[in-house]
């Protein structure tokens, strides 16, 4: 398997697939493409990606383009990305969804930068994606008790590991968007896994 990747400080679509790749334990080899390259990055994505957007996954002879689609073969291949039993499966499903086509006010405003360290005052449109996210992720983390949103680690938290990356970036104050403290603690968790400190370590 060959997961094609965007640079690993910025590209939060290519960080949720090799999460879960990783997490499998299985072999692959990954292709780096330098991205906001002006000159070069379109031509080097479409050598390899048909839809000129990273991540792509090639693997049996095909290119699988799209994180979710990309994590959605994985669980196809590999046990234990999503939750066994189907109603916590839709659960997961339902959260990496919301996530991979919702929360716009976060991504624009607040978009993906390891290493940065600000401390920025939330707009209405941010704050209100946010507390519907930790509303989501309490909601869960009742349900399952942790330490994950559906207890143990599954794409629903592959595709949050960049929302926590954007927390702790941007210094967004999760108590007043109605926290208790244990959204700010998964959050802090999902960015201490290994395999996050593996793409961190790379970055
Ligand atoms: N919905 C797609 C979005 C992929 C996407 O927007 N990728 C960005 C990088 S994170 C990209 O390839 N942009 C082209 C470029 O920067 O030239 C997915 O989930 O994979």
């Amino acid at each position: 398997m060959e997961l094609v990747i965007g640079t690993k400080r910025w590209s939060t679509w290519s960080l949720r697939p090799w999460l879960a790749l990783k997490h499998t334990g299985a072999p692959f080899t990954e292709t780096l493409i330098a991205l906001r390259e002006v000159e070069t990055s379109t031509a080097e994505i479409r050598k390899h990606s048909p839809s000129g957007l990273v991540p792509a996954l090639k693997d049996a002879g095909v290119v699988i383009v799209d994180s979710l689609a990309i994590c959605e073969y994985l669980a196809e291949r590999f046990p234990g990305l999503w939750p066994a039993d189907p109603v916590d499966r839709a659960l997961a499903r339902a959260a990496a969804s919301e996530m991979h086509s919702g929360y716009g006010a976060l991504r624009r405003e607040c978009p993906m930068e390891l290493g940065l360290r600000t401390v920025q005052p939330m707009s209405p449109e941010v704050e209100k994606d946010v507390r519907r996210i930790v509303a989501l992720w309490l909601g869960l983390l009742d349900r399952s008790g942790g330490p994950f949103l559906l207890g143990g680690w599954s794409i629903a938290d592959a595709f949050f590991t960049p929302v926590a990356s954007r927390f702790e970036s941007y210094g967004l104050d999760l108590k007043i968007c109605g926290d208790d403290g244990r959204a700010q603690a998964y959050s802090e968790a999902l960015l201490q896994t290994p395999e996050y400190l593996a793409w961190l370590a790379d970055a």
